[in-house]
Protein backbone atom coordinates (compact mmCIF):
# COMPACT_ATOMS: atom_id res chain seq x y z
CA UNK A 1 0.00 0.00 0.00
CA UNK A 2 1.46 3.38 -1.03
CA UNK A 3 1.57 5.79 1.68
CA UNK A 4 2.17 9.45 1.17
CA UNK A 5 4.29 10.42 4.47
CA UNK A 6 5.10 14.46 4.85
CA UNK A 7 6.51 15.87 7.80
CA UNK A 8 4.46 18.26 9.65
CA UNK A 9 5.76 20.98 11.96
CA UNK A 10 5.07 22.16 15.06
CA UNK A 11 3.77 25.28 13.64
CA UNK A 12 1.30 23.11 11.36
CA UNK A 13 0.23 20.98 14.13
CA UNK A 14 -0.69 24.26 16.26
CA UNK A 15 -2.32 25.66 13.08
CA UNK A 16 -4.38 22.30 12.69
CA UNK A 17 -4.88 22.58 16.89
CA UNK A 18 -6.09 26.34 15.93
CA UNK A 19 -8.37 25.57 13.26
CA UNK A 20 -10.21 22.44 14.94
CA UNK A 21 -10.62 24.83 18.02
CA UNK A 22 -12.18 27.49 16.19
CA UNK A 23 -14.48 25.24 14.45
CA UNK A 24 -15.51 24.30 17.67
CA UNK A 25 -15.55 27.83 19.14
CA UNK A 26 -17.90 28.27 16.16
CA UNK A 27 -20.15 25.81 17.35
CA UNK A 28 -20.36 26.57 20.85
CA UNK A 29 -21.07 30.61 20.03
CA UNK A 30 -18.02 31.48 20.62
CA UNK A 31 -17.48 30.53 24.80
CA UNK A 32 -14.82 28.82 25.35
CA UNK A 33 -14.45 25.41 27.74
CA UNK A 34 -12.97 25.81 31.29
CA UNK A 35 -9.38 24.51 32.50
CA UNK A 36 -9.42 20.72 32.96
CA UNK A 37 -9.97 19.36 36.33
CA UNK A 38 -6.91 19.55 38.35
CA UNK A 39 -8.58 17.55 40.88
CA UNK A 40 -9.30 14.20 38.64
CA UNK A 41 -5.83 12.10 38.48
CA UNK A 42 -5.34 11.90 34.52
CA UNK A 43 -2.84 8.48 33.33
CA UNK A 44 -1.80 8.66 29.52
CA UNK A 45 -0.90 5.20 28.48
CA UNK A 46 1.14 4.99 25.88
CA UNK A 47 1.83 1.09 24.41
CA UNK A 48 5.12 1.37 22.49
CA UNK A 49 7.05 -1.46 20.15
CA UNK A 50 10.26 0.46 18.61
CA UNK A 51 9.44 4.21 19.10
CA UNK A 52 12.66 5.13 20.02
CA UNK A 53 12.82 8.00 17.76
CA UNK A 54 9.33 9.05 18.85
CA UNK A 55 9.54 8.30 22.73
CA UNK A 56 11.62 11.19 24.05
CA UNK A 57 10.03 14.07 21.95
CA UNK A 58 6.32 12.69 22.67
CA UNK A 59 7.27 12.88 26.51
CA UNK A 60 8.31 16.15 26.15
CA UNK A 61 5.38 17.30 24.67
CA UNK A 62 2.86 15.97 27.12
CA UNK A 63 5.20 17.55 29.88
CA UNK A 64 5.20 20.83 28.30
CA UNK A 65 1.76 21.10 28.70
CA UNK A 66 2.32 21.60 32.45
CA UNK A 67 -1.05 19.72 33.33
CA UNK A 68 -1.22 19.14 36.75
CA UNK A 69 -1.61 15.55 38.32
CA UNK A 70 -1.14 13.73 35.42
CA UNK A 71 0.86 10.64 35.16
CA UNK A 72 2.32 8.26 31.93
CA UNK A 73 2.48 5.06 31.54
CA UNK A 74 4.67 3.29 28.64
CA UNK A 75 4.13 0.10 28.07
CA UNK A 76 6.76 -1.25 26.07
CA UNK A 77 6.82 -4.69 24.56
CA UNK A 78 11.15 -5.13 25.06
CA UNK A 79 11.35 -3.35 21.63
CA UNK A 80 14.54 -4.67 19.89
CA UNK A 81 15.46 -0.59 19.22
CA UNK A 82 15.47 -0.14 23.24
CA UNK A 83 12.98 2.51 23.57
CA UNK A 84 12.69 1.18 27.03
CA UNK A 85 15.79 2.20 27.74
CA UNK A 86 14.88 5.96 26.92
CA UNK A 87 11.79 5.47 29.37
CA UNK A 88 13.52 3.73 31.96
CA UNK A 89 16.69 6.61 32.22
CA UNK A 90 13.60 9.46 32.23
CA UNK A 91 12.10 7.69 35.27
CA UNK A 92 15.35 8.10 37.77
CA UNK A 93 14.47 12.20 37.27
CA UNK A 94 10.48 11.85 37.02
CA UNK A 95 8.02 10.27 39.29
CA UNK A 96 4.98 10.82 37.11
CA UNK A 97 6.54 8.55 34.72
CA UNK A 98 6.05 4.46 34.46
CA UNK A 99 7.28 1.78 32.59
CA UNK A 100 6.23 -1.63 31.93
CA UNK A 101 8.58 -3.41 30.21
CA UNK A 102 6.85 -6.60 28.80
CA UNK A 103 8.87 -9.51 27.52
CA UNK A 104 6.04 -12.25 27.30
CA UNK A 105 2.59 -12.33 26.19
CA UNK A 106 3.37 -9.19 24.01
CA UNK A 107 0.90 -7.58 21.40
CA UNK A 108 -0.70 -4.04 21.62
CA UNK A 109 -3.78 -5.53 22.67
CA UNK A 110 -2.27 -7.35 25.79
CA UNK A 111 0.05 -3.89 25.80
CA UNK A 112 -3.70 -1.74 26.20
CA UNK A 113 -4.70 -4.00 29.24
CA UNK A 114 -1.74 -3.95 31.00
CA UNK A 115 -1.26 -0.02 30.32
CA UNK A 116 -5.09 -0.10 32.19
CA UNK A 117 -4.77 -2.44 35.05
CA UNK A 118 -1.45 -0.61 36.09
CA UNK A 119 -3.26 3.07 35.44
CA UNK A 120 -6.14 2.16 37.87
CA UNK A 121 -3.55 0.68 40.20
CA UNK A 122 -1.86 4.13 40.51
CA UNK A 123 -5.15 5.71 41.08
CA UNK A 124 -6.46 7.02 37.96
CA UNK A 125 -9.48 8.67 38.21
CA UNK A 126 -9.43 9.15 34.14
CA UNK A 127 -7.05 7.32 31.49
CA UNK A 128 -6.11 8.15 28.03
CA UNK A 129 -4.96 6.08 25.38
CA UNK A 130 -3.01 7.19 22.43
CA UNK A 131 -0.07 6.17 20.20
CA UNK A 132 3.64 7.10 20.86
CA UNK A 133 4.38 7.72 17.16
CA UNK A 134 2.61 11.56 16.96
CA UNK A 135 -0.20 10.34 15.13
CA UNK A 136 -1.92 11.22 18.26
CA UNK A 137 -0.95 15.19 19.11
CA UNK A 138 -0.34 15.26 22.93
CA UNK A 139 -1.80 18.96 22.27
CA UNK A 140 -5.56 17.08 22.49
CA UNK A 141 -4.76 15.58 26.02
CA UNK A 142 -6.97 19.15 28.16
CA UNK A 143 -9.60 18.63 25.52
CA UNK A 144 -9.81 14.95 26.26
CA UNK A 145 -9.29 15.96 30.07
CA UNK A 146 -12.32 18.14 29.76
CA UNK A 147 -14.78 16.34 27.58
CA UNK A 148 -14.72 13.12 30.65
CA UNK A 149 -15.74 15.27 33.14
CA UNK A 150 -18.96 14.90 31.27
CA UNK A 151 -18.66 11.58 29.72
CA UNK A 152 -18.04 8.01 30.48
CA UNK A 153 -15.93 7.26 27.34
CA UNK A 154 -14.16 10.29 25.15
CA UNK A 155 -13.20 9.10 21.76
CA UNK A 156 -11.00 11.08 19.32
CA UNK A 157 -12.24 11.07 15.98
CA UNK A 158 -11.28 12.28 12.49
CA UNK A 159 -14.81 11.74 10.91
CA UNK A 160 -16.71 14.30 12.81
CA UNK A 161 -16.87 18.02 11.77
CA UNK A 162 -13.27 19.62 13.00
CA UNK A 163 -11.57 16.61 12.97
CA UNK A 164 -8.99 14.72 9.90
CA UNK A 165 -6.26 13.54 8.80
CA UNK A 166 -2.72 14.69 7.35
CA UNK A 167 -0.48 12.83 5.34
CA UNK A 168 -2.19 10.06 4.58
CA UNK A 169 -3.04 8.50 1.64
CA UNK A 170 -6.65 8.86 -0.10
CA UNK A 171 -6.77 5.42 0.11
CA UNK A 172 -5.82 5.16 3.68
CA UNK A 173 -8.39 7.24 4.44
CA UNK A 174 -10.95 5.48 2.23
CA UNK A 175 -9.83 2.09 4.12
CA UNK A 176 -10.63 4.02 7.10
CA UNK A 177 -13.73 5.09 6.77
CA UNK A 178 -14.73 2.15 5.09
CA UNK A 179 -13.96 0.17 7.57
CA UNK A 180 -15.68 2.58 10.58
CA UNK A 181 -18.99 2.04 8.36
CA UNK A 182 -18.28 -2.01 8.16
CA UNK A 183 -18.04 -1.97 12.16
CA UNK A 184 -20.91 0.61 12.92
CA UNK A 185 -23.38 -1.31 10.66
CA UNK A 186 -22.36 -4.91 12.69
CA UNK A 187 -22.10 -3.65 16.07
CA UNK A 188 -24.65 -1.10 16.32
CA UNK A 189 -22.33 1.65 17.00
CA UNK A 190 -23.38 5.39 16.33
CA UNK A 191 -20.00 6.44 16.61
CA UNK A 192 -18.52 8.06 13.44
CA UNK A 193 -14.63 6.55 14.32
CA UNK A 194 -15.19 3.55 16.17
CA UNK A 195 -11.26 2.45 15.56
CA UNK A 196 -9.69 5.39 17.14
CA UNK A 197 -7.11 4.29 19.21
CA UNK A 198 -6.86 8.19 20.78
CA UNK A 199 -9.13 7.72 23.70
CA UNK A 200 -10.23 8.61 27.53
CA UNK A 201 -11.91 6.38 29.49
CA UNK A 202 -13.71 6.88 33.42
CA UNK A 203 -12.00 4.94 35.53
CA UNK A 204 -15.47 3.14 36.42
CA UNK A 205 -15.53 2.48 32.94
CA UNK A 206 -12.17 0.67 33.19
CA UNK A 207 -13.27 -1.50 36.19
CA UNK A 208 -16.72 -2.48 34.87
CA UNK A 209 -15.78 -3.43 31.40
CA UNK A 210 -13.91 -7.32 32.69
CA UNK A 211 -10.05 -6.29 31.60
CA UNK A 212 -8.57 -9.59 31.98
CA UNK A 213 -11.59 -11.10 30.34
CA UNK A 214 -10.87 -9.11 26.76
CA UNK A 215 -9.91 -11.58 24.10
CA UNK A 216 -8.28 -9.77 21.44
CA UNK A 217 -4.31 -9.60 21.35
CA UNK A 218 -3.57 -7.14 18.98
CA UNK A 219 -5.21 -3.64 17.64
CA UNK A 220 -8.31 -5.28 17.32
CA UNK A 221 -8.44 -4.26 21.38
CA UNK A 222 -9.64 -1.06 21.01
CA UNK A 223 -13.07 -1.80 19.10
CA UNK A 224 -13.35 -4.53 21.45
CA UNK A 225 -13.06 -2.45 24.32
CA UNK A 226 -15.41 -0.26 22.60
CA UNK A 227 -18.57 -3.09 22.13
CA UNK A 228 -18.05 -3.98 25.85
CA UNK A 229 -18.75 0.04 26.70
CA UNK A 230 -21.23 -0.05 24.39
CA UNK A 231 -23.10 -3.26 25.60
CA UNK A 232 -22.99 -1.93 29.57
CA UNK A 233 -24.54 1.29 28.15
CA UNK A 234 -21.69 3.79 28.68
CA UNK A 235 -22.20 6.98 27.67
CA UNK A 236 -19.23 7.70 24.65
CA UNK A 237 -18.69 11.32 23.53
CA UNK A 238 -16.60 12.36 20.19
CA UNK A 239 -14.23 15.17 20.44
CA UNK A 240 -12.65 15.81 16.26
CA UNK A 241 -8.90 15.28 16.57
CA UNK A 242 -6.38 15.61 13.50
CA UNK A 243 -4.56 12.52 12.93
CA UNK A 244 -0.93 12.86 11.71
CA UNK A 245 0.63 9.93 9.62
CA UNK A 246 3.40 8.98 11.09
CA UNK A 247 6.74 10.49 10.15
CA UNK A 248 9.20 8.92 12.06
CA UNK A 249 9.46 5.19 12.98
CA UNK A 250 7.75 2.46 11.00
CA UNK A 251 4.52 1.02 11.55
CA UNK A 252 3.09 -2.02 12.52
CA UNK A 253 -0.11 -2.48 10.79
CA UNK A 254 -0.12 -4.56 7.96
CA UNK A 255 -2.85 -5.70 5.55
CA UNK A 256 -2.92 -8.98 7.97
CA UNK A 257 -3.50 -7.30 10.53
CA UNK A 258 -6.35 -5.09 8.71
CA UNK A 259 -8.01 -8.89 7.77
CA UNK A 260 -7.85 -10.04 11.20
CA UNK A 261 -9.74 -7.27 12.20
CA UNK A 262 -12.76 -7.27 9.91
CA UNK A 263 -13.07 -11.17 11.28
CA UNK A 264 -12.89 -10.31 14.70
CA UNK A 265 -16.25 -7.62 13.96
CA UNK A 266 -18.02 -10.36 12.40
CA UNK A 267 -16.88 -12.97 15.91
CA UNK A 268 -18.25 -9.90 18.11
CA UNK A 269 -21.36 -9.96 16.13
CA UNK A 270 -22.14 -13.57 16.26
CA UNK A 271 -20.88 -13.49 20.01
CA UNK A 272 -23.04 -14.22 22.84
CA UNK A 273 -23.08 -10.74 23.34
CA UNK A 274 -24.00 -9.74 20.49
CA UNK A 275 -26.44 -12.48 19.45
CA UNK A 276 -28.02 -11.23 22.62
CA UNK A 277 -28.09 -7.25 21.37
CA UNK A 278 -29.91 -8.46 18.27
CA UNK A 279 -32.72 -10.21 19.53
CA UNK A 280 -33.13 -7.26 22.12
CA UNK A 281 -32.24 -8.85 25.16
CA UNK A 282 -30.04 -7.34 27.38
CA UNK A 283 -27.05 -9.68 28.36
CA UNK A 284 -24.74 -7.31 29.76
CA UNK A 285 -26.26 -5.47 32.32
CA UNK A 286 -25.82 -1.91 32.18
CA UNK A 287 -24.12 -0.55 35.41
CA UNK A 288 -23.45 3.08 35.10
CA UNK A 289 -26.00 6.14 34.29
CA UNK A 290 -25.70 8.08 31.21
CA UNK A 291 -24.16 11.19 32.18
CA UNK A 292 -23.73 12.87 29.19
CA UNK A 293 -26.62 12.71 27.76
CA UNK A 294 -29.78 13.70 28.96
CA UNK A 295 -32.12 12.57 26.07
CA UNK A 296 -31.02 8.97 26.67
CA UNK A 297 -28.68 7.93 23.53
CA UNK A 298 -25.10 6.92 24.68
CA UNK A 299 -24.05 7.96 21.45
CA UNK A 300 -25.26 11.62 21.75
CA UNK A 301 -22.89 14.35 21.48
CA UNK A 302 -22.60 17.98 22.99
CA UNK A 303 -22.77 20.53 20.52
CA UNK A 304 -19.84 22.38 21.67
CA UNK A 305 -18.04 19.55 20.98
CA UNK A 306 -19.12 17.88 17.60
CA UNK A 307 -20.84 17.89 14.30
N1 LIG B 1 3.60 -2.48 23.52
C1 LIG B 1 3.30 -2.63 22.22
N2 LIG B 1 3.00 -1.55 21.48
C2 LIG B 1 2.73 -1.72 20.16
C3 LIG B 1 2.74 -3.00 19.55
N3 LIG B 1 2.42 -2.84 18.24
C4 LIG B 1 2.25 -1.51 18.05
N4 LIG B 1 2.44 -0.84 19.20
C5 LIG B 1 2.33 0.60 19.45
O1 LIG B 1 0.98 0.95 19.24
C6 LIG B 1 0.90 2.24 18.64
C7 LIG B 1 0.19 2.12 17.29
O2 LIG B 1 0.97 1.31 16.42
P1 LIG B 1 1.29 1.66 14.87
O3 LIG B 1 2.32 0.76 14.35
O4 LIG B 1 1.53 3.11 14.74
O5 LIG B 1 0.01 1.20 14.23
P2 LIG B 1 -1.12 2.09 13.73
O6 LIG B 1 -1.05 3.45 14.32
O7 LIG B 1 -2.34 1.30 13.94
O8 LIG B 1 -0.74 2.08 12.21
P3 LIG B 1 -0.19 3.27 11.33
O9 LIG B 1 -1.38 4.05 10.98
O10 LIG B 1 0.38 2.62 10.15
O11 LIG B 1 0.79 4.06 12.13
C8 LIG B 1 2.33 2.73 18.49
O12 LIG B 1 2.66 3.51 19.60
C9 LIG B 1 3.11 1.45 18.48
O13 LIG B 1 4.45 1.62 18.89
C10 LIG B 1 3.03 -4.14 20.38
O14 LIG B 1 3.04 -5.28 19.94
N5 LIG B 1 3.30 -3.89 21.69
MG1 LIG C 1 0.48 4.72 14.08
Amino acid sequence: MHVILRSVSDEESMEILRFAQNDRSAQNNGKHCDSPNAYMKTVVVIPTYNERENIALLLDKINSLGLENLEIIVVDDDSPDRTWEIVEDRRREDANLHLLRRTENRGRGLAGIAGFKHALQVGADCVIEMDGDFSHNPLYIPEFARAIEKADVVLGSRFVSGGGSVGRSSLRTLISKLAASYIRLMLGFSVKDPTSGFRCFRRRVLEEIDLSSLKAKGPFIVTEILFRCHGKGFGITEIPIVFRERVRGSSKLGFGVLLKNLFGVAGLRFSKQGLHRLTGQACLTPTSEKINNPVGDEHARPANLEQ
